[in-house]
């Protein structure tokens, strides 16, 4: 593997230069009246990014490059702001940005599952659809907590498929959802690509391959980590993820990621232990969370972990926004 040093793309640049996608205007208002909603309720909001992105290889795209994510990190989260009653009091509203047909919250209890949902019902007798009773209470579990959130409308779900698609769907949403301040959280689960090739380079038609083999090069996605902290977003509270597979690189990588865009949050995973341990680190912490074996083998998944431990952090947080703001400006300096 070569790798061709291309100068990074800053992000006002590549807006400029990108197409938008079609349904973009569309998911704004959506997420502007999503917003004006639960302003009004007294809700916390959170942005909750989830799956992965495309790389279109050509503009008429017969072929893309792809990544692993299923998006389990982020419908598992997504669901767990609702679990709870102390955090329904709390209330969170949550945008769920996702990866087209990747894991959703509530459905993804049935669906790219091992055990199809089909294989959970039955004809009784009298022809009339029955669920098997092993099954029954848990999907009644879910389906009430599904309900709820349909009925009280917190839960909006927005889709993406290509690193483009995501990239100015999160611009929107950070803008959006950004105006509500501390009270914002962006959880950003989401494998976006780190690889792309840019509108202008990319060729319009079938790759053919009747030319032998493929040499592609391919430009560094911008990193807008930075803008969403220090402009579009720069009073809420951001939590990043970082994926490695290698463990001896994986917390300098997380705190890098850390002190380079001056976020709150960086959760730090492995590829094959993502499901039972993250690292949790900050400008001056450092936790790790785990699931035992037999946690992990009754089912608990490790988002009934880390979702509390964050929804206490931006507590935290929005006191002490609170507090900072009913200091005078003489003291803090904000000059406001
Ligand atoms: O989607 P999934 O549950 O299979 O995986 C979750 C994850 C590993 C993509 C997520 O926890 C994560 O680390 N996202 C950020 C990846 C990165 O950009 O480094």
């Amino acid at each position: 593997m070569s790798r061709p040093h291309t100068p990074l793309i800053e992000p006002d640049e590549y807006f400029r230069t990108h197409a938008a996608p079609e349904e973009l205007a569309v998911n704004e208002k959506a997420m502007e009246l999503f917003v004006a909603k639960h302003r009004a309720a007294g809700r916390r909001i959170a942005v909750v990014t989830s799956g992965g992105t495309t790389v279109p290889l050509e503009n008429q795209t017969v072929r893309f490059i792809d990544n692993f994510s299923a998006g389990t990190r982020g419908a598992t989260s997504a669901e767990y702001p609702f679990y709870h009653t102390y955090f329904l009091e709390l209330g969170y509203a949550v945008i769920f940005l996702h990866r087209q047909f990747s894991l959703q919250p509530y459905s993804r209890h049935y669906t790219h599952s091992k055990n199809c949902f089909l294989d959970y019902m039955g004809l009784g007798p009298d022809g009339q659809l029955t669920v098997d009773s092993q099954y029954s209470q848990k999907m009644k579990e879910v389906l009430t907590k599904y309900h709820k959130a349909k009925q009280e409308e917190t839960l909006l779900m927005i889709s993406f498929v290509t690193v483009t698609d995501y990239l100015f769907h999160l611009r929107s949403a950070a803008f959006i959802v950004g105006s509500m301040g501390e009270k914002a959280l962006f959880y950003l689960a989401a494998a976006v690509s780190d690889f792309f090739i840019p509108a202008e380079k990319m060729v319009e038609h079938k790759i053919q391959s009747d030319g032998g083999g493929l040499t592609l090069t391919m430009e560094q996605v911008p990193k807008v980590l930075k803008p969403l902290v220090t402009k579009w977003a720069s009073q809420s509270f951001i939590i990043s993820f970082k994926l490695e597979t290698d463990p001896e690189i994986l917390t300098t990588k997380a705190r890098r990621a850390l002190n380079r865009y001056g976020h709150k949050v960086v959760i730090g995973n492995l590829l094959t232990t993502r499901k039972q341990i993250v690292w949790f680190i900050t400008n001056d912490t450092e936790e790790t969370v785990t699931l035992t074996n037999e946690q992990l083998a009754q089912g608990v998944e490790i988002e009934s972990k880390i979702v509390p431990n964050l929804i206490e952090r931006h507590t935290a947080f929005i006191e002490s926004s609170g507090r900072l703001l009913s200091v005078s400006p003489k003291q803090t300096n904000l000059g406001v």
